[in-house]
């Protein structure tokens, strides 16, 4: 479908919110305000700003996704090819599967991570400093109740002169503003405020409070033991669910700022060294894509690929289960390690 003339899209722009938002919805749409006072001008604003946004549009809070739904759904259903009839499936059993690379011949470190809104907040491109501030105080909360062997510390970044703060960034402990994409959605307004990190006690479970989305919750070890940091991740999951009221939708799954991550809001993947496929990247590709998987730069979404360590990551993250996008996983990095061993 090809975008009516009027809407201020660049003519080179790709992106979905370009293909899928008529004038004549534009029109439908323009005048909605979610509870929290979105609209779909603020929805769209980084797609407009940034031409080469693959979709383009973000969500302010949970009612976004109704709200915005004639031009949202259809977003979703490309992004993630889904099938019509689909819905979230849940799922968060205990993972049994072997070490991926026990010599760590390939495989540098695994790391799965999941995002996470609470209801009864607008998402982060719609929020106040209050409100910034009110959240990190619910999650501080829930942070000290964890049961001992979940327990870490969390460091909020306004407490931490420049010299922690960049500590703590060489450690990979802290994060940065956003790009330029969430620059515009107004993810990054009154950063630092409001942000920190919370970090398990063996540094391997890590929540970012306040990035992209109100959680982001990850577990990360050395090596290729995924299913290892699949249930470190997991029993992380299921506390803070018993502690937090997500924002979670039956059919549409956890939802977050960004359409592409609604669902399981799932990114497992592993950073894996490859010299010889390095050389033969349509080889690589086409096991990446047989077995659902994508292929980014060494510092993961648009970096490039430095001395030959690839980030591979599951794409899909709705319609299948969190076990099912382990397994995935697994079975994928096991073809290409097998494929390298191979040349
Ligand atoms: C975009 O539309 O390109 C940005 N808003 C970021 C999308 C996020 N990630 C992705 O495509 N995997």
């Amino acid at each position: 479908m090809k975008a009516e003339p009027g809407l201020p899209f660049h003519a080179f722009s790709q992106s979905k919110i370009k293909q899928y938002l008529t004038l004549t919805l534009y029109h439908e749409l323009k005048t909605i305000r979610t509870p929290s006072g979105y609209s779909l001008d603020q929805a769209i604003r980084s797609g407009i700003e940034n031409p080469d946004s693959s979709i383009g549009i973000y969500a302010g809070d949970m009612e976004s996704y109704d709200c915005f739904a004639p031009v949202l759904l259809p977003i979703i259903e490309d992004y993630h090819h889904l099938d019509p009839g689909w819905s979230h499936k849940p799922g968060l059993e205990d993972a049994a599967l072997p070490d991926l690379d026990p010599e760590q011949t390939f495989i540098r470190s695994s790391r799965i991570r999941v995002a996470r809104n609470l209801n009864g907040f607008p998402f982060s491109g719609n929020m106040t400093p209050d409100q910034r501030l009110a959240l990190e105080e619910t999650v501080k909360h829930a942070f000290k109740t964890l049961p001992e062997k979940l327990s870490g510390a969390y460091i909020s970044f306004t407490d931490l002169n420049e010299k922690q703060f960049n500590a703590l960034l060489e450690k990979g402990l802290a994060f940065r503003k956003g790009d330029r994409f969430m620059d515009a959605a107004g993810i990054n307004r009154d950063y630092p405020l409001g942000r920190g990190i919370f970090t398990s006690r063996d540094k391997v479970v890590r929540v970012w409070v306040n990035e992209e989305d109100h959680l982001r919750i990850m577990a990360q070890s050395p090596g290729g033991d995924i299913a290892n940091v699949f249930n470190r991740l997991i029993q992380m999951m299921k506390a803070l669910d018993n502690r937090l009221d997500f924002a979670f939708d039956r059919k549409k799954g956890f939802l977050t700022a960004c359409p592409t991550n609604v669902g399981t809001s799932m990114r497992a993947g592993v950073h894996i060294h490859l010299d010889k496929l390095e050389q033969k990247p349509s080889f690589l590709e086409t096991i990446a894509t047989d077995h659902h998987l994508q292929i980014r730069g060494t510092g993961g979404e648009k970096t490039a690929v430095e001395k030959a360590v690839f980030d591979i990551s599951n794409v899909r993250r709705l319609g299948i289960s969190a076990n099912t996008i382990v397994k995935d996983l697994h079975r994928g990095v096991q073809a290409i390690i097998q494929a390298e061993r191979n040349l």
